[in-house]
């Protein structure tokens, strides 16, 4: 995997390039859907809501067409730091695309939270397609109402519906996008697939374990960061990562009896990593309790959001400078 150099000019003669914010509810399938067009595992995919806390962008070359695709937090009612700057940054997300894909999860419907995001992106004149996923979830006769009560809320230019994880309408979708970017060079290498620095991608494969092997609110108390990374002679990497929680009790359930379950989940992420680094990888993982970490600049900023309550976010042209 190639990651974390900045934007340079590509070919020009009839080439196209646009950014693709991919917005929505949470756990509507959205890193789902960016994995699959990007055509690699890039972006953390859990059963649970809120498993994306920052933006990341997925690279999908179709034709002479380069889609930077933005896959962005669901959009939610904040209650921590944390979850606002989780918010905002899926708005900076729409705010800097062409053009934004409203996800919605057909079998959740048109909640109060889908509602909510198509209403804004209609106030804000966003430029917006509907795309239903999850289709294998429901009969298709009950998509004409759901695609009728969302458009009657915001002016999308086009409905897709799709399975996400299976692939059904994906292609289509892919096409469409290929040919809604504007005209222009590409701004990323072509044989790149995400702006995200390997140190990152690691703290997030620590991170999905945790989602997967833990519950209820200590995936939410939980975040991780690289301390470390050494490329050793056998061509082998040592990453170390400090798992920072909240509370006493997430810590005790973090690692579980005798170690048990921080040992599965540091196994279950090397054995992930070392298939996505396509190395021997040697993964130490430090368990912190840390009272507060979710309303701290500097654990924001090690996961690349912006601390809410300041002023101004960076472009996505100025990702590679802010991580
Ligand atoms: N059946 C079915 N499940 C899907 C589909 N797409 C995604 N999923 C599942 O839905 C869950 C959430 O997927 P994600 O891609 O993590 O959703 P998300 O929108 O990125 O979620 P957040 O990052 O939490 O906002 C996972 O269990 C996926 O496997 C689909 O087309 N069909
Ligand atoms: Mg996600």
């Amino acid at each position: 995997m190639t990651s974390g150099s900045s934007p340079v000019a590509g070919p020009v003669a009839g080439s196209r390039c646009g950014f693709v914010a991919v917005a929505g509810a949470p756990n509507a399938g959205k890193s789902t859907l960016v994995n699959r067009l990007a055509g690699a595992k890039l972006s953390i995919v859990t059963p649970k809501a809120q498993t994306t806390r920052f933006r990341i962008l997925g690279i999908m070359l179709r034709g002479e067409s380069q889609v930077l695709l933005v896959d962005t937090p669901g959009i939610f009612t904040p209650r921590r730091r944390l979850d606002r700057a989780m918010v905002a940054a899926a708005w900076t997300g729409v705010r800097d695309a062409d053009v934004t894909l409203l996800l919605v999860d057909a079998k959740a419907g048109a909640n109060a939270a889908v509602r909510a995001v198509a209403t804004t992106l209609a106030t804000q004149g966003r430029r917006s397609w509907l795309v239903l996923n999850k289709i294998d979830l429901v009969s298709p006769p009950g998509l004409l109402p759901l695609t009728a009560s969302l458009t009657s809320l915001a002016p999308f230019e086009q409905t897709f519906m799709i399975s996400a994880s299976a692939g059904d309408g994906v292609d289509a979708l892919a096409d469409a996008l290929a040919q809604a970017v504007p005209d222009g060079p590409h701004l990323y290498p072509d044989d790149e697939l995400t702006d995200l620095p390997d140190r990152l991608l690691a703290a997030e494969i620590v991170r999905e374990q945790i989602f997967l092997q833990t519950h209820e609110e200590v995936p939410y108390g939980t975040t991780v960061e690289t301390d470390d990374w050494q490329e050793r002679k056998d061509g082998s990497v040592r990453i170390d990562a400090t798992v920072y929680v909240a509370r006493p009790g997430q810590k005790a359930i973090l690692i579980g009896e005798g170690g048990k379950r921080i040992k599965a989940i540091g196994a279950a992420a090397r054995e992930e990593l070392t298939r996505l680094l396509e190395r021997k990888v040697h993964l130490f993982l430090n368990v912190k309790q840390r009272a507060g970490w979710d309303e701290e600049a500097a654990r924001l900023r090690a996961i690349r959001l912006e601390d809410p309550s300041s002023s101004g976010s960076p472009s996505l042209a100025r990702w590679g400078e802010t991580c």
